[in-house]
């Protein structure tokens, strides 16, 4: 028996174990950072804190109840707890409700899942083991039973968590205004409180379309007039009226490949020959979250942000929209999408009717079988060489995007397909990593070739970009071996971010590689500005590149931003071009802007705004043709 050796009642004991493994999880396997003693302190008290005020639950019910609550607790926190675990070892983040909604995705993940899920995440479960063997050991006399008893261990509980928040807002003033910075939630109050506070956001993020209205599209309108478009006209304004527009997506790749090598070899030759000879954006970053590839499109099509917790094709994927395949349909454009994958991953089925598609090219228009199908799906090569004849076969003009798939993440590629060496590192997945990227620039290579053949290669403009980061942070220590530095700062992080942004037109001779700060955010104005389209609708938040009388600020999803002078990210501010911090005056009056604005666009999508914004602009085009 249990309790011939000590008087605590069970639950405590479960809690304190509970805690013990969450605090391990936070140290050893979510690494959270430590900067000071208080976090310290706050790290080990909110495990403690939050079991406690779980587990604690238990004592209003019956004792022999509370034995079995007591197990339940500990068998749902632990899964809950390891959900985050695989989640993290992917994304370097922690789940959000619209994230688990979007399960559907879990089912196509595959061999990426098998690869997070690791024999000693066993030990992960050793105390629910315990907590189990030692429930039937107990004795029932010592659970709480008197109400007295009960309420002091509430107490107890409570106490312990307001003390938590309490330390938490201390050390980090406005922790719960900054929702997008899970880690720091975590870090403070813990990854259960979080997923509480997560649960809120989302009741109130579904509550904002019910209460809105028109009034604010006006003032996000003068905000982006004001700060964001640009008066003048681009120089290449109208190059690609009536011409095809192929958009390549480019999975995962991030622009620290491009111009390097591994072991004497370029990475991407074909991509670095190209560039010679095209329109290359070096300082050009992705601004997605956690709908990656899907937030890269909703971002060039709308320049809208994405959402800071899950993804908007996924939580929003009925507003109304003014994407640019909906624009580009009123001039004479057809438009789809290829991506050989199946087409209810990240909602796309539905998402691209709302962004105004005609056609979607998904898995079940190619044929895939055991020999071209490397990791995720159909290899990249098989994947242009299948579409050509579909390409061919639209209307033109056309605007076609094009979704690559083989350089994802875990990055495996056959032996016998490998042209460049793997990379030798303690992180497997960035080892892989240039194998997956010389391939898609292969299959980029040879896509050309094809465009060529066929004809389609004169008549068109092909922009190729990265759709976000393939190697995170949790890959630092192997990254700095890679680039020959000591480690991986914060500023080096947010310069990771940067993905290739190419606009290759045919024949055309001022090309240019351009240094100037710029992100997917602006992809939308500069094509539309190319075909020549004066977009009417003010409200999105991307600048044409291909003018200059707007001084670039691009601003990241998780409020970090970029200027020409200054990069500011985990309330630093540094030099841009030297990386050496500089005092925080020089960020600061750009910090509450870059809130400001992802504030505008947040309310544009939760409140559904453009419905009110669409309309009464179609209303004065209609007056204007009846007048
Ligand atoms: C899947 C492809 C990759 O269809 O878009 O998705 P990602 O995991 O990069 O968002
Ligand atoms: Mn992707």
């Amino acid at each position: 028996m249990l309790h011939k050796y000590t008087k605590t009642p069970f639950y405590a004991i479960a809690a304190f174990l509970f805690a013990i493994k969450t605090y391990m999880v936070y140290r050893f396997i979510f690494e959270l950072s430590i900067e000071n003693p208080l976090q310290e302190i706050i790290l080990l008290i909110n495990p403690i804190a939050t079991a406690f005020i779980f587990f604690t639950a238990v004592v209003w019910f019956k004792p022999e109840k509370q034995l079995k609550y007591t197990r339940r607790i500990a068998l749902i926190g632990s899964l809950i707890l390891y959900f985050n675990v695989i989640y993290f070892r992917s994304f370097s983040d922690f789940l959000t409700i619209p994230v688990l909604f979007q399960s559907s995705n879990a089912g196509d993940l595959g061999s990426s899942i098998l690869q997070l899920v690791h024999t000693a995440d066993l030990l992960l479960f050793i105390d629910v083991a315990i907590i189990y063997y030692l429930s039937k050991k107990v004795s029932l006399d010592v659970q709480p039973s008197l109400k007295k008893m009960k309420l002091r261990a509430t107490v107890i509980a409570v106490a312990l968590l307001v003390g938590n928040v309490v330390l938490a807002e201390m050390e980090r003033p406005m922790l719960f205004v900054r929702t997008f910075d899970r880690e720091y939630l975590v870090k403070n109050i813990g990854v259960f409180n979080y997923h509480i506070y997560d649960v809120a956001l989302h009741s109130k993020s579904k509550a904002q379309r019910v209460l809105a209205d028109g009034s604010e599209v006006k003032e996000v309108e003068e905000y982006t007039n004001k700060n964001i478009k640009s008066d003048q006209h681009s120089k290449l304004q109208g190059i690609a009226k009536d011409k095809n527009i192929i958009y390549i997506s480019a999975e995962s790749l991030q622009s620290f490949v491009i111009n390097n090598k591994l072991n004497g070899k370029e990475v991407t030759p074909f991509l670095n020959d190209l560039i010679d000879d095209s329109y290359y954006f070096e300082n050009f970053y992705h601004q997605t979250e956690q709908g990656k590839t899907s937030d890269s499109e909703f971002v060039i099509e709308n320049s809208l942000y994405p959402l800071s917790r899950g993804a908007v094709f996924f939580t929003h994927s009925q507003n109304e929209l003014n994407a640019v395949p909906e624009i580009i349909s009123d001039h004479g454009y057809t438009s789809a999408v290829f991506h050989a994958n199946n087409k209810s991953f990240w909602n796309r089925s539905v998402m691209y009717d709302t962004l105004g598609y005609d056609e979607f090219y998904s898995e079940t228009a190619y044929n895939v079988n055991d020999e071209n199908t490397i990791g995720w799906g159909l290899s990249d090569k098989a994947f242009f060489d299948q579409s050509i004849k579909y390409l061919k076969s639209m209307e033109e003009p056309y605007y076609a995007k094009f979704i690559t798939l083989t350089n994802h993440f875990p990055f495996e590629l056959p032996e016998d397909k490998q042209n460049i060496d793997k990379f030798d590192s303690n992180s497997k997945t960035l080892n892989n990593y240039f194998t997956t990227a010389r391939y898609t620039d292969e299959a980029i290579k040879q896509f050309f070739q094809k465009l060529k053949e066929s004809g389609e290669y004169k008549d068109s403009i092909i922009i190729i970009y990265g759709d976000h980061y393939g190697i995170s942070e949790y890959h630092n220590k192997a990254m700095s071996q890679y680039l020959g530095k000591e480690e991986i700062t914060p500023f080096d992080h947010i310069q990771l971010q940067r993905v290739p942004f190419i606009v290759h037109i045919p024949g055309h001779e001022n090309d240019r590689t351009i240094s100037k700060v710029s992100g997917q955010m602006d992809m939308k104005p500069t094509v539309l500005s190319m075909m020549g389209i004066e977009t009417e609708n003010g409200v999105d938040f991307g600048t044409d590149l291909f003018t200059d009388d707007v001084d670039p600020f691009v601003v990241l999803r998780d409020g970090s931003f970029i200027t020409q002078d200054y990069l500011y990210t985990r309330d630093t501010c540094y030099n841009r071009k030297s990386g050496k911090e500089v005092p925080m005056e020089k960020c600061k009056p750009l910090v509450a802007k870059a809130q400001q604005e992802l504030d505008y666009s947040d309310s544009i999508i939760y409140g559904d705004l453009l419905r009110f914004y669409n309309a009464e602009y179609n209303e004065v085009e209609t007056e204007v043709k009846s007048n």
